[in-house]
Formats: structure tokens, sequence, C-alpha cells
């Protein structure tokens, strides 16, 4: 591939805290949301509607469990004790940016607390500086998934509008602390999930509230309130330093031409994508909101403060994961739904799908990334992209990821030519940078990174990095950058 991009463009990876650190009972940290998945060994990859539901009786039994079932975003990959030698491999690569999540609950283990814990800070004074060390910018996601567990307990989550004061005080905490070394940030990862899996997203749990879509709406709500408060903050304390909004972009196809089928789609890309984006980044809810809280029932309490913190705050710049198109037809009459995909959508014939059913489609980054920018003219930082594949790691320690490399590459060639259509684009994080825990099933063996680490489902392995085919592909691709 002969494409360039801009001189300033960032090539880099990502990861999250509650994938990656591990180190769940260690260094004051407080039980995360995500410490009550549980790998499943029987789970049906194709089929991820079990696992977007989390009720109080998992919960529990999470808490009460002494050793009955397996909790992988417990340990991660050790990223805690390793972080030093893994953020030197992506260095190795030739990154120049490093996105990674703080976890708030290592640093208010309740969520309620007014001071911080020192050890978390000192943790991620040394990680942020490993990065800089390396010559890398740290893009630093505030919530990915993995809010503190007690304000679920106590709070049933972002229900509860005091959420809005908690996370707040933990994100002015990170500005004070960072913001002379981190200058590009993200409020919320994928805060779209609150609708495809609200229970990591908001920590609301549908058992314990009467209208789960009226809980989840007014989740929604406060995170979006929360988003520019906290870009007011930043403003104030660093004006040299960015905030995103970040959602999880499902490019949204008709099923046929028919006009129904057109409808349908545009009606899907506003539900998933659009309610999101559109009222973060106008500052107000869109026109088509008030049928969607119609037909769901939802009466959202909005205080004027809010409507005026969010019109006078928008965020700095458009964050999106892409990983698959989806499919909307007026009614399925025999069409083929799968549940496999982060949300559930209807099978794309012209696509082939990963091991997940994950329908791969780089033309539909294209066609994502001049919808986004065209709606928005605001530039768009693509922070996850990647292939989540079972390697193999030979009798020699290879991993000849061939397969990734190729994804990759047909990702990269549509970024290219959206660039080419004039999008501004900031820069591009693959999902994942090293083999870290699924977010969807807490699967090891689905594996995203250039660096291979030996773990299996269980936790059982020697945590040893073994570079892929992939590290060696991308290290050569950023250096003909
Ligand atoms: C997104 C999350 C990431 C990442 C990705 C891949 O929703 O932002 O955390 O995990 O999904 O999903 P999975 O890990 O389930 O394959």
């Amino acid at each position: 591939m002969e494409q360039k991009f801009p001189a300033d463009f960032l090539w880099g990876g990502a990861i999250a805290a509650c994938q990656a650190e591990g180190a769940f009972q260690e260094g004051g940290r407080g039980l995360a949301v995500s410490d009550v998945s549980f790998y499943d060994e029987k789970l049906d990859r194709k089929d991820l509607s079990r696992h977007r539901k989390m009720t109080s009786e998992d919960i529990e039994k999470a808490i009460q469990d002494q050793g009955t079932r397996h909790y992988p975003k417990r340990h991660g990959i050790d990223f805690y004790h390793h972080y030093a030698e893994d953020i030197a491999l992506c260095a190795e690569m030739g990154f120049t940016v490093f996105r990674f999540s703080i976890a708030w609950s290592r640093v208010f283990p309740t969520g309620e607390e007014t001071t911080p814990n020192p050890e978390a800070l000192s943790f991620y004074d040394r990680v942020i500086d490993e990065i800089v060390r390396h010559g890398m910018k740290p893009l630093v996601t505030l919530s990915h998934f993995e809010m503190p567990l007690a304000l679920t307990e106590n709070y049933n989550g972002w229900q509860d509008r005091r959420l809005i004061s908690f996370f707040r005080h933990f994100a002015n905490t990170m500005f004070e602390r960072y913001s002379d070394r981190v200058k590009l940030w993200i409020s919320f990862n994928e805060i779209n999930a609150g609708n495809f899996s609200s229970f990591k997203s908001t920590g609301v749990v549908q058992d314990r509230t009467e209208n789960y879509e009226q809980a989840v709406y007014q989740a929604v709500h406060h995170q979006f309130v929360a988003a520019a408060l906290i870009k007011q903050d930043l403003a104030r304390k660093a004006p040299d330093n960015q905030l995103g909004c970040m959602i999880a972009y499902f490019a949204t196809y008709p099923a046929t031409s028919k006009p129904e089928d057109v409808l349908a789609a545009q009606m899907e890309d506003e539900l998933a994508n659009l309610y999101y984006t559109d009222t973060m980044i106008h500052g107000h809810y869109p026109h088509y909101a008030k049928r969607i809280w119609k037909e769901k029932g939802v009466h959202l309490d909005i205080l004027e403060e809010d409507r005026t913190v969010m019109q006078n705050y928008p965020p700095d710049f458009l964050a999106i994961s892409y990983y698959m198109s989806s499919v909307a037809a007026a009614d399925l009459d025999g069409a083929e739904e799968t549940e496999a995909n982060l949300r559930q959508t209807l099978v794309n014939p012209y696509l082939e799908s990963s091991d997940w059913g994950w329908q791969i489609d780089p033309v539909g980054l294209r066609y994502s990334l001049n919808h986004l920018y065209g709606r928005y003219q605001m530039p768009l930082f693509i922070v996850e992209n990647g292939l989540g594949a079972e390697d193999e790691l030979t009798a020699d320690l290879q991993v000849h990821d061939d397969y990734r490399i190729h994804y990759l590459e047909s990702h990269i060639q549509a970024m290219a030519e959206a660039v080419e259509d004039g999008v501004e684009l900031m820069g591009y994080t693959t999902w994942s940078a090293l083999d870290i825990i699924s977010s969807g099933t807490s699967e090891m063996s689905k594996r995203y990174g250039f660096i291979y680490v030996d773990q299996d489902d269980f936790g059982n392995g020697s945590l040893k990095r073994y570079k892929k085919d992939s590290f060696y592909w991308y290290q050569n691709w950023i250096k003909g950058q």
C-alpha cells in the first residue's frame, strides 16, 4: 500500500484497564462492574445476547464466589505489573499514540471518596511517564466499562443523577494530576453502549428498576451532562487539552432498496448511533428524540442547567470504534438475524464474517467516516478497529496472523480513501495493542493484538509476550508513513 497520511496523523493501538490491568485486589483498587463478568465455557460465540444482561443474582454470586467461576477481567493480562514492557513493545512498533483507560475504581474504590487513592495516582504517573518517555502521546479514556461496582449497588448506576458529581470529581482529579502530560482525553467509551450493553456502560441493573428503558435513557442523559461539565472544567484547567466523545459506530444498510427498508436503516442509524453524537455535538437532543422517547415510554428528567451546559460545552473531536456494519429491514420476513455483533442486526450476504460472526466491511468504514464528518464537520479519531481471532502460537513461538494483517490493511486503505475524500482524521489506534480479555465474552482466546499473550480462557499461562507477524507488519507500515 502506498497511501500517505498527514504528517501529524497519529498511529497506535488501544487497551482498556478492565481488560488488561488485572491486580483487581492490589494497590487499593475497589471492585468494578467488569469484575462480575465471568467466563462461560458453554458460551455461544455467535450469540452475545446472554452476555449483554447482568442480573442482581449474577452480581451477588460474583461477589460471594469462592472459585466456582472464573472472572478474567479481574486479572486481565497483568498490565499492572507488565506496563513498562508492554509500552516499550508498542514504542518498538513505532506508535505515536497509546490509548488506555484509567480505572475509576482504582482511583476512587467506591466512587464516593473525596480523597483519591494515592497508590492509584502514582501507578498512572508511572504509566503516563513511560508512554511519554517513549515519545508517544497518551490518549486516556476516563470511563471504559469499569465504573465502581459500589455505585451500582448503592445508586443503580447512572440512573441516579448523583453519578454526575461523582464522575466529575474523578475526571477533575485526573485533569489536575495528568493534564500536563496527557493532552487527549475521551469521556465515555462507546457511550451508545448504554443501550446495547447497559450494565457495563451505565451500571443500571435491569431487575432493579421498573421501567428499564426509562432508567437507561435517563442514565445516558446524566452521562451527556457529565461529559459537558467536564469539558467545561477541562477548558478552564487546561485549555491546551482536548476532550473527545465516543460511540461504537455501526454503519447501517437497508436490507433492500425497498423505501421502507431504507427508512428502517435511517431510523436504526438514528437510534443506535446519531441520537448520541447529535446530542453531544449539537448540544441538544435531535428532532427525532421525542418520537423515540414516546415509543419507549421514556420521560426524561432534564434540568435547565443540563440544557445550558450541553449547549455550551460540546466535545473537541468525535472518536469511534468501528468493527462491522449492520443491516436493517422494515420487517424481517425471513431475513436472517444475528446476535453475534455488539448489537442485534441482520446478516449481510455480501460480507465475510469473523469466527465470532462480526461482519467485516472496510468499505463501510469509508462510508462511515464520510457520513459522520459530513454531519458534524468535526475532527474524527478511529480509536478502535481490529479483528478478533483465535491465533495459534507455533512451536517456534511465532503467530502467523496474515488474516489480521489483511483486515487492518483493508481498513487502513478505506481510511486513506476517506482522507482523500476530505475527511479530517486525527489518528488510528487499533484494537488492541496486545491480546487482552474480550469485552463481550470475557474470552482470552478472542485475540486482537500485535502481541500474543500466553494465557488461556481460564487464566492459565506464563503471561509471556510474543510478537506476531502483524507486529512487524505494523512496525514497517508506520515507518513508511
Ligand atoms: C468494544 C469495546 C472494547 C473492545 C471491543 C471488542 O465494545 O470498547 O473494549 O473489547 O468492543 O469487543 P470484544 O472484546 O468483545 O471482542
